[in-house]
């Protein structure tokens, strides 16, 4: 885990300073642990280069082919660091370009800030290049989106936007700049950097919710983004293991419980919702992940209580039918669980949880045939069955595509929480090569892994040019089906045809990959995939393995999102 991972909560004022809006606003990010500026060139924001240039040290600059890829860099490098990732857009369309990022971010709860650069203030309203009123666009995808009008006040804004960004619930914040006011020179201070605490959670609810547990008889736990984002992974994995309690995980949470542990049942996942009496629902929405927070009632079960403990109370369903919640700073939450239920008499699990350790082992098996497959074409499984014992446990793993990473969801237990990477509930594709970016910088000796569909690649594809430029070794596994996969089988199976699903037959997308300066091979046979792996590994370059698969291999999809 890097250095940005721990940061202090408060640093230390930096007094009075004097210096162009860039400097500024770069002295501001610094102070808050920003370490990267992801961006494409504009004029507009030249004074973020030369206040990076100029700081002591510098601050790198990472320069990117498409502003989605530097928008989709900082918003990982705040699920990957949880410090808030900063992305500086040249005015107009550089800020446009970013829009789908922003909004993943927001969806997603990552933290990040999106500086924009602003046509100047001394001609607004003349027509120069790239007049753009900004901040409206924005509004409704960020937690806060505005214009900060003097070089003397980007201090304070730049603080604030970093403390807004990073505070419970987590999201992105946009601010812009006008260009005269950019350059302008100030004398101000640069305030303290600090981190908030987030809120004190009820500790009543606590005990509530504790005493339902007490007495259910088939409760699951479920933990989501928000248990790594609001760092209390290591008070949920104590309150699993001190209470027993069986546990799914999804997004960020993956790897809270590590794989093979014998609480994680995510691979009982249907049994679980759909028997359980009682489901905790921790740091992630009741979205259509989690059946819009609908469970039991199968099998001839009563629907199960809900609970919902998130991190702030905005973040508390109002659509779904809860019996508790509570909001608030999510290690106290999980830490208070622990010690209450330690308190109370409880029924026993142990039958439930061997009933779910039992169907874990059931899917394992059933897992392990498509894992191991021999058929030809390839089946996209078998790729993971390759790449999974190559993984080593501080991996970053990527997820960019359809059902291609949906197999992934499936197969991949992380082993470590903060080193899963998937788009979240806005699902954009194109989130890939920026995302692996910004994994290289988080965790510079990990192994990063980048899980790209045919399809998917498109987006973004050509930033491997800055992983070239930017000497960032990263491994990109592709599985090739030739078509839109994820979209494919439901128009199939919703008109009895597709259209607008099909891609040009086996694209030599490595060849792109070796033509922009990196290295890569095809592979057609299902025991090559391993080597070609160990071969992409070793390479210590961006290195695509462009395995061609079997399109009719469609996830066996149970939820369309809808
Ligand atoms: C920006 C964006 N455009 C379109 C979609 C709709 N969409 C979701 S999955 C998918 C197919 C992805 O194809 P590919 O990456 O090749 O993966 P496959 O399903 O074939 O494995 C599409 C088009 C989306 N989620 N995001
Ligand atoms: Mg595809």
């Amino acid at each position: 885990m890097s250095a940005t991972d721990s940061v202090p909560e408060t640093t230390p004022d930096a007094g009075e300073v004097t210096g162009h809006a860039g400097e500024l606003a770069v002295a501001v990010a610094r102070a808050h642990g920003v370490e990267t500026m992801f961006t494409l060139s504009g004029a507009h924001v030249f004074p973020m280069y030369d206040g990076a240039v100029k700081a002591d040290p510098p601050m790198r600059i990472l320069d990117v082919r498409h502003e989605q890829t530097a928008a989709f860099a900082a918003e990982a490098t705040g699920k990957l660091t949880r410090v808030p990732g900063l992305a500086v857009l040249t005015a107009g369309p550089g800020v446009t370009n970013g829009i789908s990022a922003i909004a993943q971010a927001q969806f997603a709860g990552s933290p990040m800030v999106v500086v924009g650069g602003r046509a100047p203030q001394n001609r607004w309203g003349s027509g120069s290049l790239q007049e753009l009123d900004q901040p409206p666009i924005v509004a409704s995808i960020t937690k806060d989106a505005r214009t900060i009008p003097t070089a003397a006040e980007v201090p304070g804004g730049f603080d604030d936007a970093f403390r807004v960004a990073r505070s419970s619930h987590r999201g992105p914040v946009f601010v812009d700049i006008p260009m005269d006011e950019f350059f302008n020179t100030a004398t101000t201070t640069v305030p303290a950097a600090s981190v908030p605490r987030g809120v004190d959670p009820d500790t009543d609810a606590i005990e509530r919710i504790a005493r339902l547990l007490a007495d259910a008889e088939r409760p699951v736990l479920i933990l989501g983004t928000d248990v790594w984002a609001d760092g209390a992974e290591r008070e949920a994995l104590e309150l699993v293991e001190s209470a027993g309690l069986p546990t799914i995980t999804n997004g960020m949470g993956r790897g809270v419980i590590p794989g093979g542990h014998p609480l994680l049942v995510t691979k009982a996942r249907g049994k679980a919702l759909n028997t359980a009496d009682l489901v905790v629902v921790v740091g992630t929405p009741l979205d259509f992940r989690l059946g819009y927070g609908v469970f039991g009632g199968k099998e001839g079960s009563e629907p199960a209580r809900v609970v919902h403990v998130a991190d702030s109370l905005g973040q508390v369903s109002s659509h779904a039918t809860l019996t508790d919640s509570v909001s608030g700073r999510l290690a106290d939450v999980l830490s208070g669980l622990a010690a209450a239920l330690d308190r109370l008499d409880r029924r026993s699990w142990k039958a439930w949880v061997e009933d779910l350790q039992a169907t874990v082992r059931e899917a394992a098996a059933r897992d392990a045939e498509l894992l191991t497959a021999e058929a030809d074409p390839i089946h996209p499984a078998r790729i993971y069955g390759e790449l999974l014992p190559r993984l080593a446990d501080d991996a970053v793993v990527i997820g960019d595509g359809g059902d291609f990473v949906s197999f992934a969801g499936k197969y991949v237990e992380p082993q470590r929480p903060g080193g899963w990477l998937d788009p979240g509930p806005y699902g954009c594709l194109g989130a890939g090569l920026g995302s692996a970016i910004a994994a290289r910088l988080a965790r510079p000796s990990a192994q990063v892994a980048l899980l790209l569909g045919d399809g998917a690649a498109g987006f973004s594809l050509m930033d491997v040019d800055t992983l070239v430029r930017h000497d960032l070794p990263v491994v990109m596994v592709m599985g090739n089906n030739s078509a839109w996969g994820l979209e494919k089988g439901p128009m199939q199976m919703i008109y009895g045809y597709d259209v607008a699903a099909d891609l040009a037959q086996q694209t030599r997308y490595d060849e792109v990959v070796k033509a922009l300066g990196g290295a890569g091979e095809r592979v057609t046979d299902p025991a090559q995939i391993g080597p070609a792996l160990d071969r992409a590994f070793a390479a210590g370059a961006p290195y695509l393995v462009n395995v061609i698969t079997d399109v009719d291999a469609a996830y066996p999809r149970a939820t369309f999102g809808i």
